[in-house]
């Protein structure tokens, strides 16, 4: 067991740096892949800094400045999709997983223009009308999720936002930690996935699960930003 002190000066020396992350990697058949190989390398691939602009080009998948290429990894319908955290996720918040498919059939040259993306998972709050609010997403070194069996086969763009939300309570306060990974999804179905939606453009910041005090007083209930989740 660590001592208090001992755990004070590592959150001393980890410092600011370890209150940022990214989500460099995927985690697919159980096995995580290098970093940056699967995702679009981030911006943020040193600083590990937020987005807090919803209306920017770079909430969508945060790289242009790095204009990166990655390879586009293989993932059956219906299996364990996972997205890897450098750092695990600091800061108390929310997730969401989206997906949109690439309407040429090849991920690389999409760039997710469009209302094309929807909704496959989310990590929300637990609230209890009062009197406490805990968020399961916090602490997490990988977000995992099921791919849904009806999933049409083809090649997708994952992209999962980690919504922190600890200085939220100011407009553009929300920190928003996001990356975009590629994958060719193998025996899908036809299913029909929605509801469809543009990223930006899917928040205004105004919501009432990212324009949010946490800590006072506490909030009674939380409502998850973004559409449905469309699970086939
Ligand atoms: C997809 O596009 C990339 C980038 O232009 C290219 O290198 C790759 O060969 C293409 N893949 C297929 C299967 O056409
Ligand atoms: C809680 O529910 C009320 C009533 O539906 C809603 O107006 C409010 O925005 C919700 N609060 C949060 C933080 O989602
Ligand atoms: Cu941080």
């Amino acid at each position: 067991m660590k001592s208090f002190a001992s755990l004070a000066s590592l959150l001393l020396v980890a410092g600011s740096a370890a209150a940022h992350y990214t989500f460099p990697n995927l985690i697919v058949g159980g096995t995580k892949t290098a970093d940056w190989v699967n995702v679009r390398q981030t911006n943020n691939f040193n600083s590990q800094a937020p987005v807090t602009d919803v209306t920017s080009a770079d909430f969508r998948c945060y790289d242009s400045a790095t204009n990166p290429t990655a390879q586009t990894i293989a993932v059956a319908a219906g299996s364990t999709l996972g997205v890897g955290c450098d750092q695990g996720i600091y800061h108390p918040g929310v997730v969401n997983v989206y997906m949109a498919k690439a309407p040429s059939g090849n991920v690389s040259t999409f760039d997710g223009s469009g209302a094309v993306w929807f909704k496959v998972y989310q990590i929300s709050a637990v609230t209890d009308g009062g009197t406490s609010i805990s968020w399961p997403a916090q602490n997490l070194d990988s977000v995992s999720f099921t791919v849904p069996k009806n999933l049409p086969t083809g090649q997708y763009l994952v992209r999962l936002e980690a919504i922190a939300l600890h200085v939220a309570s100011t407009f553009g306060g929300a920190q928003f930690y996001l990356s975009c990974g590629q994958v060719s999804i193998t025996g899908g179905g036809s299913g029909t996935p929605g509801p469809l939606v543009s990223i930006p453009g899917v928040y205004t910041g105004n919501e009432p699960g990212i324009l949010i005090n946490i800590n006072y007083p506490i909030p009674a209930n939380y409502t998850q930003p973004g559409p449905a989740v469309w699970s086939g």
